[in-house]
């Protein structure tokens, strides 16, 4: 039962408190959210992440004082904002947990200062109507591993936490590497492989479900491999980020030689290229150099770049400015796996984008009398009030072909109308010949 009068009398202690630290002042607790400041360098670099979490958030919120939870989260975040260590970041998640950046790199003293912070937020103090609240912290350590990316090392720590929940919680657990050996080749393999033009892009074509004509062609980085295996990006791609010469020389000379064909000629058709955040957002960063150069080389109007799902972007504003600019220019702007990841709705709110790609999942079950079909025809009347050009992914059947077409999704690419083949291959069967 609410014991009203001790809620009074600790209310009164508390603002007799404030008062004495006040010295006189008149001191308001405001609920204000702490302090926002930038985790860690966003690409990684080395030190310690933790991820801190109010055990039992959920049992605080009551049906008589439904904010209680929301002011112990702000409580928590005070004191772990106050604990942090010089040169630290902290951000509070949407999900209400905490980041925590240390840039400590001993993770035995990196947790000894997560330990002192867990405990010192454990003891955060709130009034609710049936007395006060308090509640433990779990928390999740990591450390940052160079390159791996803000996202990823996030995901580690995530991870890191669900463990000590399912411990029970009040009890910070610890990832001392990567949970998985990394399936990365060897620097020397790749350099190999560059040296024998082993990396290049193929390209896939984008068609006009209405008269099958190529509208496009999606450009994706393949590698070669001596044994015969054709890899994409994934395989390799966290390699090929250690050689900075790849980033800075061959990607724009292969992107420029897959998408030359399709992009020049009497009847040129786009060629669209997978860009991440850093492409867009991070100055100065080789993907960033690796688009300027490109665009110096292939025709504005006829580049589409295709934000991936998994692209983070740290610096909306930033990115923001760079879209604009390069729309200014005459370059198309996609959204990739729509519908999946980071690809979602808010992202078409924020980013001014002029192709959504419906992710494949949407493509396959059509036919089958699931969702499908009502989700896609809502999205063609998003787009027609976005003035946006729909493609889907993933087209592996004739039926789907005929029922997108159906539907009003006037752009499809997939296995079914045509597989990612070397550039040669693709630009003798659809690209114009050259002018003159
Ligand atoms: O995420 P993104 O849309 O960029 O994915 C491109 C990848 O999808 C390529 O690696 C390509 O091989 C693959 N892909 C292209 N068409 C199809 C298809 O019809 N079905 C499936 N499962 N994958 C496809
Ligand atoms: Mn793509």
């Amino acid at each position: 039962m609410p014991d009203i009068a001790a809620t009074l009398l600790l209310t009164g202690i508390a603002a007799l408190g404030g008062w004495l630290i006040g010295r006189g002042k008149m001191v308001v607790r405001s609920a204000r959210p702490p302090e926002l400041r930038p985790v860690a360098p966003p690409t990684g670099g080395e030190g310690t992440l933790a991820l801190l979490d109010v055990d039992d958030l959920k049992g605080v919120n009551s049906a008589r004082d439904f904010d209680t939870g929301d002011r112990l989260l702000n409580a928590v975040g005070d004191v772990l904002r106050r604990t942090l260590p010089a040169g630290g970041g902290m951000e509070r998640l949407e999900s209400g947990r905490f980041l925590i950046w240390l840039p400590e790199t001993d993770l035995t003293r990196a947790c000894e200062t997560v330990e002192r912070m867990r405990a010192l937020a454990s003891v955060a103090v709130v009034e609710s109507m049936s007395g006060t609240v308090s509640r433990s912290l779990s928390a999740g350590v990591v450390t940052a591993v160079p390159d791996e990316g803000r996202s990823r090392a996030i995901l580690r720590a995530d991870a890191t936490l669900a463990r000590a929940k399912a411990l029970g919680g009040n009890r910070m657990e610890v990832t001392r590497a990567l949970p998985v050996p990394s399936l990365a080749p060897p620097r020397a393999e790749i350099e190999a492989a560059i040296a024998a033009r082993a990396l290049e892009f193929h390209v896939q074509p984008i068609f006009d479900l209405r008269d099958g004509r190529a509208a496009g062609v999606e450009a994706l980085l393949r590698w070669n491999r001596p044994d015969g295996a054709i890899l994409g990006p994934a395989g390799f791609l966290d390699t090929l980020k250690r050689i900075p010469e790849a980033g800075a020389d061959l990607f724009p000379d292969l992107a420029v030689e897959a998408a030359a064909p399709f992009v020049t000629g009497t009847a040129p058709i786009y060629a669209t290229f997978n860009v991440t955040g850093t492409m867009l957002d991070g100055r100065g960063s080789a993907g960033y150099r690796w688009l300027s150069q490109i665009l110096d080389r292939l025709p504005p109007d006829r580049l589409v770049l295709e934000i991936v799902e998994t692209a983070v972007i740290v610096r909306s504003d930033r990115a923001i400015e760079r879209i604009e600019k390069l729309r200014a220019q005459g370059v198309r702007i996609a959204l990739d796996d729509f519908g999946t990841g980071l690809s979602n709705l808010e992202r078409l709110r924020r980013l001014p984008v002029d192709i959504v790609k419906v992710d494949r999942v949407f493509v396959d079950g059509l036919g089958r009398g699931g969702r499908e079909e009502a989700i896609l025809s809502s999205l063609v009347a998003l787009a027609q009030g976005l003035n946006i050009d729909l493609v889907a992914e993933g087209v592996e059947t004739q039926l789907q072909a005929d029922t997108l077409r159906g539907l009003g999704i006037h752009f499809g690419q997939g296995f079914h109308l045509g597989r990612p083949a070397p550039a040669a291959d693709w630009a003798s069967r659809i690209a114009a010949p050259p002018s003159a």
